[in-house]
């Protein structure tokens, strides 16, 4: 065939193809390893030499031609392709969003993270501990060794090789009188599990205890120091009421109750204080000397108090939450108005 007829065959195929699919047809037809180009191409062997020369220039320039017409048809092709796609796929961006839920915090977190603040203001720091215990820590330099009756008083669960899910976090307090250096002011928040289980009691709750170690720590202090943390954790006047208690590892040891908030102490009909106008809220007392000399303080020097509370029952107080379970439900409508 001759070049020019291709040429022009050429030229009006590719540009009138109407997909990218067709040009590619063209494409090969005329440049591809059978096409006519090529075919045109082989001939040049059986030139006379002088004209061969010549004829490769111009299948060359034929070959460019058709080259460049390739890519120009290909450009229109891919725009007008994405033009379509773009017209096809237009978004309303009036369109309201999906709604995607919105978590908030847990109360109990909330009450965890106002009393971390509210002891690290004072000068407390805050350490944590291992919620697997072994017996010593968790019992027996709280002076409450084997056989001891204190231990029926809160059900311990024990794992087959003798350890154990911590009762209270007490260990905590018990390694940093061992290895930091008095004067000490500080918290332990964590989990804690005890064989209990109704409507009052879940297995698992939320402890905070508080060691203060000082030359000076006195019950007077120890009050003090009550007052202003409740009064700071409640956001509001606390009336605080001390009875005697019974810890193995204080001596003296306390009950702290607090004015009902529910019924402002008044004592009428409550639900909260069952008419006695008095809440409990936590336990304390100053250290026993057995517990201090365990964990080698010098008791010439120095002394301490303790204090014990559950940050569960705390946050159904402050918040007048009535149901314990609905704390560990997950209801997202329940843990939303807090
Ligand atoms: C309470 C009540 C009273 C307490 C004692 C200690 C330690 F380790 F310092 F001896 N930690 N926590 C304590 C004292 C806990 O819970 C009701």
């Amino acid at each position: 065939m001759q070049l020019e007829t291709l040429l022009q065959q050429a030229e009006h195929a590719i540009k009138s193809t109407t997909s990218i699919q067709d040009l590619e047809q063209c494409r090969v037809e005329y440049l591809g390893k059978k096409g006519s180009l090529t075919e045109i191409i082989k001939t040049i062997g059986q030139l006379p030499p002088d004209e061969r020369k010549l004829a490769g220039q111009n299948i060359n320039l034929a070959k460019e031609n058709i080259e460049q017409w390739i890519k120009e048809k290909s450009i229109l092709l891919k725009n007008n392709q994405l033009k379509q796609q773009l017209e096809k796929e237009t978004i309303d961006i009036t369109l309201p969003g999906r709604d995607t839920g919105c978590g908030s915090i847990h109360p109990v977190t909330q009450s965890i993270e106002d009393l971390q603040r509210i002891f690290e203001q004072m000068g407390f720091i805050s350490l944590e501990g291992p919620e697997i215990e072994d017996d010593e820590h968790n019992f027996t330099r709280l002076n409450t060794p084997p056989f001891h009756p204190a231990r029926a008083m809160q059900d311990t669960f024990y794992f087959p090789n003798g350890l154990l899910l911590r009762t209270q976090t007490s260990a905590v307090q018990i390694r940093a009188m061992k290895y930091m250096q008095p004067p000490l002011r500080m918290i332990s928040i964590g989990r804690v599990y005890r064989r209990d289980f109704d409507l009052t009691h879940t297995p698992m709750f939320h402890q905070i205890e508080v060691l203060v170690i000082d030359e000076d720590a006195t019950l007077a202090t120890l009050k003090h120091l009550l007052t202003q943390v409740l009064q700071a954790f409640f956001a509001r006047e606390v009336t605080i009421q001390f009875r005697p208690s019974y810890f193995p590892f204080t001596e003296p040891s306390l009950e702290v109750d607090i004015g009902c908030i529910a019924c402002n102490g008044r004592g009428t009909v409550c639900r909260v204080c069952k008419q006695t106008g008095f809440v409990e809220v936590l336990g304390c007392g100053m250290v026993h000397p057995h517990v201090l000399k365990m964990a080698d303080v010098d008791t010439k020097r120095y002394r301490g108090f303790a204090v014990g509370a559950g940050i569960d029952r705390l946050t159904m107080l402050k918040y007048g939450i009535l149901d314990l379970r609905s704390l560990f439900e997950n209801d997202v409508r329940f843990l939303k108005q807090f």
